[in-house]
């Protein structure tokens, strides 16, 4: 069976995504949580898996993939029935165009409002880059949903979503108004099964005070 090394699913936002991937596509996998800054030897554990020295790393007998898009690939690959990607190929561009986005970028508002899917804080004031991050990130959200045809960024579910899922709970934790349409798209997100249950996970999971001091 398929393993994810995983962080905590409370904080850990580059493990959300291909675990979000995994359920979509309904194939069977365990995690195994290393202890993100909990539990004694958690680097040396990831680096048992990757060398590059980061969760999530995705295990399937003798081959070890790390990078959480990388990931969403190699599953959108293994369950091609889940159309993790659309099957037009200028919308699976465009949904490859701001996965990428997203996996390189936006670092002002990823330091700043960490993920912390359980946690609710009170909205405040945003330097003007991170500002800069929420205000590129809804316009997506503007440009993909008000031509979607569905709920979600590419029409059905996809990849796309399973990258942008952490930020919607990071304007969630830190009170970021949202236009209707990016609403609209929380609230699709958030009913989905499969949220609900990483939800109920992330419930769980032991505190880090390092990522709950971002809350202000
Ligand atoms: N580009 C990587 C980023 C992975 C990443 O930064 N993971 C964090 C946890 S969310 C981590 O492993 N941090 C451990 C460390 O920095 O030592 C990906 O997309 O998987």
């Amino acid at each position: 069976m398929l393993r994810l090394v995983c962080g905590n699913l409370n904080y850990s936002s580059w493990s959300m995504r291909p675990w979000l991937a995994l359920k979509h596509a309904q194939i069977p996998f365990r995690t195994y949580d290393v202890g993100l800054r909990t539990d004694e030897g958690w680097k040396e554990k990831i680096l048992s898996f990757s060398g590059a020295g980061k969760v999530p790393v995705l295990v399937d007998g003798s081959l070890s993939i790390h990078e959480s898009l990388a990931i969403c690939e190699y599953v959108a690959e293994l369950a091609p029935a889940a159309k993790l990607w659309p099957e037009d190929p200028k919308l699976r561009a465009r949904g490859r165009a701001i996965a990428c986005e997203m996996h390189s970028g936006f670092s002002a508002l990823r330091q700043t409002l960490s993920t912390n899917l359980r946690a609710r804080a009170l909205a405040r004031p945003h330097s003007p880059e991170v500002a800069a991050d929420i205000a590129r990130i809804l316009d997506i959200f503007r440009a993909s949903l008000t031509t979607a045809k569905g709920q979600f960024l590419l029409g059905e579910f996809s990849i796309a979503d399973c990258m942008f899922f952490p930020v919607v709970t990071r304007f969630r934790t830190y009170g970021v108004a949202l236009p209707p349409e990016a609403e609209a798209y929380a609230a699709a997100l958030f009913e989905l099964p499969f949220v609900q249950e990483l939800e109920g996970l992330a419930q769980d999971a032991p505190a880090i005070p390092e990522y709950d001091a971002a809350l202000g």
